[in-house]
């Protein structure tokens, strides 16, 4: 496109060139003045030539999302055919009446037509609107309904939310993933300039195959959350108590962004959703590197860990999972969320400061941490009523004794204590 400096000089000498002719004057045709005019002409065609060529792009910027799979492509044509519909109603229907108004003005004297009934007419205009309305129906119930055909699904994957993050299990392979915000803090305070994809990333997105039918269950342990990816033309309520189905299939490798699409609360703006597709078998060598994974994770209960081992791996829990709310300080956030740091002062209404009293960690207004077992309690069962969750179905025992590990003995905290996975299975078994 002709830049911002071309067009304003273009403007300026087309003004010049009126005012010139206006006037009639004779300096006009000197051959500098002449070849001004000429570059004037030749900016203006360029700016018609390019125009309708930047369109199709400037009108993406305000388009749909590119559809990455059979359904969203079905939404996109629907929109795009819908849009259209209302573009002929409006041109037909304004058209005839500035016509109408034109034509039959009273400054040519135009008299009032009387009459009462034209059969004719009438069902003209009952017919039309029928016909619109069937032809914007079918295609939707067409597209309804192959959104909601759930029938032979390759792969199903639950996704569970939370305030705020999303899980995924791949039910029949034993794989589940958690996924943060990869986003980091700095850029969230303004402390760094932002990234190209600020607050649609995640440290694990969900990895599918390409070309294969997968099937998301969608529920959420605490609000309700609603799963939105646009590219794939999925947009799914996840209600706690219900579970919803919604189904994509991914045609070219790549990256696909979303976001959590109900309002959930502070931290709505922070649970993004990427989905990566993989060829089938790199999507196989993926699955198989996790299978891996979890398999450790589960034989790592036996064994006893050192102090700096469950510090290094719970600081990467609690930068992915508590510092949201608790803070990478952990200083939390005074009337919402207390601070994990010995001795810090907390303020915050009844609701909050209440269960924290009848635990009895709380001290004249400050944390303090309590004995252990009771501060593991409360990270696999959580508070009820608040927002701290209970986190033993989303982290394994390793995890959750490496984040109490670490936020005992971190921040200044000096417990001194260790615990391992194998007190967090005995927690979980006595008490389930
Ligand atoms: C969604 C926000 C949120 C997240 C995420 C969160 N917490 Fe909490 N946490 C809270 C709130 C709110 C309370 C206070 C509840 C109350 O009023 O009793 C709390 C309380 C606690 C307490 C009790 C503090 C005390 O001294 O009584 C501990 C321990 C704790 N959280 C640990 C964690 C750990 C470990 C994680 C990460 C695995 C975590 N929290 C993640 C919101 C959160
Ligand atoms: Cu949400």
């Amino acid at each position: 496109m002709l830049e911002v400096k071309e067009s304003t000089l273009l403007a300026y000498h087309l003004c010049a060139l009126t005012q010139m002719k206006a006037n009639a004057s004779a300096s006009c045709l000197t051959p500098a003045y002449l070849a001004f005019n000429l570059r004037c002409i030749k900016l203006f065609i360029i700016a018609v030539i390019q125009l309708p060529l930047a369109l199709p792009a400037k009108a993406a910027q305000y388009n749909l999302q590119t559809p990455a799979t059979p359904i969203a492509q079905q939404i996109y044509d629907l929109h795009t055919w819908i849009l259209l519909v209302c573009l002929f109603i409006f041109v037909v229907v304004f058209g005839f009446m500035f016509y109408a108004l034109f034509k039959h003005r009273k400054s040519v004297g135009h008299q009032a037509a009387n009459f009462h009934h034209n059969t004719k007419i009438e069902v003209f205009w009952t017919l039309i609107p029928f016909l619109i309305l069937i032809g914007i129906a079918y295609p939707t119930t067409q597209t309804v309904f192959a959104m909601r055909n759930m029938e032979q699904a390759d792969i199903n994957i639950k996704v569970t939310a939370f305030q705020w993050l999303w899980e995924y299990e791949y039910l029949d392979q034993g794989v589940r993933i958690v996924s943060n915000l990869a986003t980091p803090r700095d850029q969230i305070d303004n402390k760094a300039p932002k990234g190209e994809h600020y607050l649609l990333e995640v440290d694990n997105p969900l990895v599918v195959p390409t070309n294969k039918k997968i099937r998301v269950l969608l529920t959420s342990k605490d609000v309700i959350h609603s799963w939105w990816v646009p590219q794939l033309g999925v947009k799914q309520d996840a209600i706690p108590g219900f579970i919803h189905e919604a189904w994509f299939t991914v045609e070219k490798p790549g990256l696909y962004r979303g976001q959590c699409a109900e309002l959930c609360g502070v931290g709505h703006g922070f649970m993004p959703i990427v989905v990566q597709a993989l060829p089938s078998d790199e999507y196989e060598q993926w699955l198989a590197t996790k299978k891996v994974a979890s398999l450790d994770a589960g034989v790592a209960v036996d064994k006893t860990y050192t102090m700096e081992e469950l510090k290094a791996q719970g600081e990467k829990v609690y930068a992915g999972r508590c510092a949201l709310c608790h803070q990478a300080n952990g200083m939390g956030v005074p009337g919402a969320f207390p601070p994990l740091v010995d001795g810090a002062a907390f303020s915050a209404g009844a609701e909050l400061t209440d269960p924290l009293e009848k635990r009895g960690f709380w001290k004249n207004g400050k944390i303090v941490l309590g004995p252990k077992d009771q501060h593991t309690d409360i990270v696999v069962h959580g508070i009820s009523g608040t927002a701290m969750q209970s986190f033993g179905q989303q982290l394994n025992d390793l995890e959750i004794a490496a984040v109490i590990t670490y936020e005992r003995n971190h921040w200044g905290n000096k417990t001194g204590d260790i615990v391992q996975p194998a007190e967090v299975a005995a927690l979980r078994k006595g008490a389930p």
